[in-house]
């Protein structure tokens, strides 16, 4: 499958919403890799705009990845609760939580728009993060000739990934960056790691098996392959590409303590996410402990107005800033600097 995507190196930069770029997706798929842009959390003009700039500046097959969360309930008092529980940290930065939160994006299981777009476009590839669309939705892009991958944690996950007649799956183990692809985060979560899950997919599964999570250099992608991986999907090891989005305060904390303590929380979007600990992971685990989230992502529009408010004074500390248990390992250089890097170690 790998050649068929124009592939040289078993290497896929993940999706990654607010981080990866046209730029990084391009210069990794320029580099025999797949390159990924994550349009989640856009809409459909801003998705169309990072498709169309992916397309001008590379000529092989890159990814592109939906969120395919179920629908947000909107629960009041659930919701005032957050705000209040959120109120001394607003008024640390002489602000007040917003009057009410919103569902800041749609699910792609809800948006017809985007997948139009999507089967105007035709992507070598795209993904689906949180769960799975109708059959009538990815028969849609099956039939242009789209290669259709989802992420899964867990065999019963990726038994319905199979099931549904995709090209690959995605074994995210519990030591990814960012947010865990759970189908259902009300269910219990057995907190699969990535070795145990990748060899399990790779034995019980009859489609492709493609390892994420703690992944940082060519030895960790060499043991994916040798765990029965086609493939690796790391994130975490390219948010320092000059390529990526990341602000400064993001490219620092990466390089500080928070690193080597991230936290799996869902105090930042309302679904388990893992983050760089810092100011936001440490509310949820003293003044937030105990109060339940908003559905996924309208807690995140708390977060996102709590980050602005700090961040107005002076203080990141309250970004998203998601990355996976191998930060500390993370490079800063550029994407096809460290593509190159990462085909030398693999030879080892
Ligand atoms: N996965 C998606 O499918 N869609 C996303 O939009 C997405 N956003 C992410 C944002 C960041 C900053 C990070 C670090 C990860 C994100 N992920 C997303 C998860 C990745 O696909 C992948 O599972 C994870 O990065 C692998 O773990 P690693 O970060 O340790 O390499």
């Amino acid at each position: 499958m790998l050649e068929g995507l124009g592939m040289t190196l078993p290497i896929i930069q993940a999706p990654m919403a607010g981080v990866s770029t046209p730029a990084l997706a391009a210069a990794v798929s320029n580099a025999g890799g797949l390159g990924s842009i994550g349009i989640g959390a856009s809409d459909v003009a801003g998705a169309r705009a990072m498709v169309d700039e992916t397309f001008t500046q590379t000529d092989r097959p890159f990814n592109v990845n939906v969120f395919v969360h179920g629908p947000a309930v909107q629960d009041p008092e659930r919701e005032a609760a957050w705000l209040a529980a959120l109120r001394p940290s607003f008024a640390e930065f002489g602000a007040a939580p917003p009057f009410d939160l919103r569902v800041i994006y749609k699910s792609f299981s809800d948006d017809p728009e985007m997948l139009s777009l999507l089967v105007e476009k035709r992507p070598a590839v795209v993904s689906f993060h949180f769960g799975l669309p109708p059959a009538e939705t990815i028969a849609a892009l099956k039939d242009t000739g789209i290669r259709l991958f989802a992420t899964a944690t867990s065999l019963a996950e990726a038994e319905a990934v199979e099931a549904a007649g995709l090209d690959a799956v995605i074994a995210q183990g519990i030591e990814a960056g960012g947010h865990r692809g759970v189908f259902d985060p009300l269910a219990a979560d057995d907190g699969l790691g990535t070795f145990a899950l990748t060899r399990l997919l790779a034995r019980k599964t009859g489609i492709p098996v493609i390892a994420a999570g703690g992944i940082m250099d060519g030895a960790g992608i060499a043991a994916a392959c040798d765990l029965g991986a086609i493939a690796a999907q790391l994130g975490t090891a390219f948010i320092a590409c000059p390529e990526s989005a990341a602000d400064d305060a993001y490219r620092a904390a990466l390089k500080w303590q928070g690193a080597f303590h991230t936290r799996l929380t869902t105090a930042i979007s309302g679904r388990p996410a893992r983050a760089l600990a810092n100011r936001f992971t440490e509310l949820a685990e003293t003044s937030l402990r105990g109060t339940t989230p908003p559905d996924y992502p309208i807690a995140y529009d708390a977060g996102k107005a709590l980050h602005a408010a700090a961040k107005a004074r002076g203080e990141a500390g309250y970004g998203a800033q998601w990355a996976g248990q191998g930060a500390p390992l993370a490079r800063a250089m550029p994407a096809a600097e460290l593509m190159a890097t990462l085909a030398r170690e693999m030879r080892f």
